[in-house]
């Protein structure tokens, strides 16, 4: 019921939050505000006090048409920022990238989760998060970032996610990353349509089925606002966002990825007092 993310653990018979911080200039739904590390850090602990567990430290936008960040950016956005956080606060730190050398670097900077929406395809990953004993986030992406979105197209949704993320299990494992050290995530809107995404979301138990931690991410994405009036703005998504959120909660995920970390936790009380059948 415990997952060990290096020297803390993570409680996996209730949903737990991961908040998200993007320290990428172009982040929109932030507006990039949260560049520099002061303002970092104390996003941060307003998201701690709101039920966060882990933050989620993000310096490479995976918008299809963002540009690509080189690894010495990367590092300066994100290094930094996972510093300041492990030494500071009483938190999970996990680090969005897919790269390398900066898996290797906040690692050493105190990271207690990779997330890689890459799944660790990229050359070397593999190695550095074995070299690094981190735990490991292995998403579901077809395609790469800037072209994922033109036509997605599955001959079967649920067989080649699934098909997908056994594959890099079995390359992860066979690197030397233990089997209890790793998560799953379907990938909400990576390379899907609107069909493909609540498809995935209500069949989220055969993700489950795999046999490891699941964690979802659909805050604010594109699969909210197209069931909502048009225009709704990013913040405006929060309702739609906590729904979802229910919905993967019940179905088992454990790693719920969220922006608005107080109305996802308190979405997320529900779900423990409904599991718990009111012995709360
Ligand atoms: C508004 C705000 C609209 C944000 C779209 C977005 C996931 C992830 C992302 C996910 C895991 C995003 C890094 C996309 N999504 N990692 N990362 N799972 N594990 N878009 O679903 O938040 S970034």
């Amino acid at each position: 019921m415990n997952f060990r993310l290096r020297n803390r653990t993570l409680d996996l018979s209730q949903p737990n939050i991961m908040g998200i911080l993007n320290v990428t200039p172009d982040s929109f739904s932030d507006g990039g505000l949260f560049d520099r590390p002061e303002r970092a850090l104390r996003h941060c602990e307003q998201m701690i006090r709101d039920g966060a567990v882990i933050i989620d430290v993000g310096g490479e936008s995976t918008r299809p048409g963002a540009s690509p960040v080189s690894t010495e950016e990367e590092l300066e956005r994100v290094v930094p920022v996972v510093e300041r956080i492990s030494a500071c606060l009483d938190v999970a730190v996990s680090v969005d990238t897919s790269n390398p050398q900066v898996i290797r670097e906040a690692a050493a900077a105190g990271a207690h989760l990779i997330n890689d929406v890459r799944a660790l395809r990229r050359n070397g990953a593999v190695e550095a998060v074995v070299e690094a004993g981190l735990p490991v986030c292995l998403m579901h992406m077809r395609g790469e970032p800037g072209h994922m979105q033109d036509k997605p197209y599955y001959d079967d949704l649920m067989q080649d996610v699934r098909h997908f993320l056994q594959e890099r299990i079995d390359v992860v494992t066979a690197a030397g990353v233990p089997a209890d050290q790793i998560i799953l995530d379907p990938g909400f809107g990576f390379g899907k349509n609107l069909v493909h995404n609540y498809t995935l979301l209500n069949r989220l138990r055969q993700i489950l089925d795999l046999g490891y931690p699941v964690l979802t991410g659909l805050s604010r994405k594109r699969m909210i606002a197209g069931v909502l009036e048009e225009g709704t703005d990013a913040v405006d998504r929060d309702g739609g966002s906590a729904a979802a959120a229910v919905i993967c909660a019940m179905n088992g995920a454990r790693i719920i990825r969220a922006h608005n970390v107080r109305a996802t936790w308190e979405a997320m009380q529900v779900v423990r007092a409904t599991l718990e059948e009111g012995h709360v």
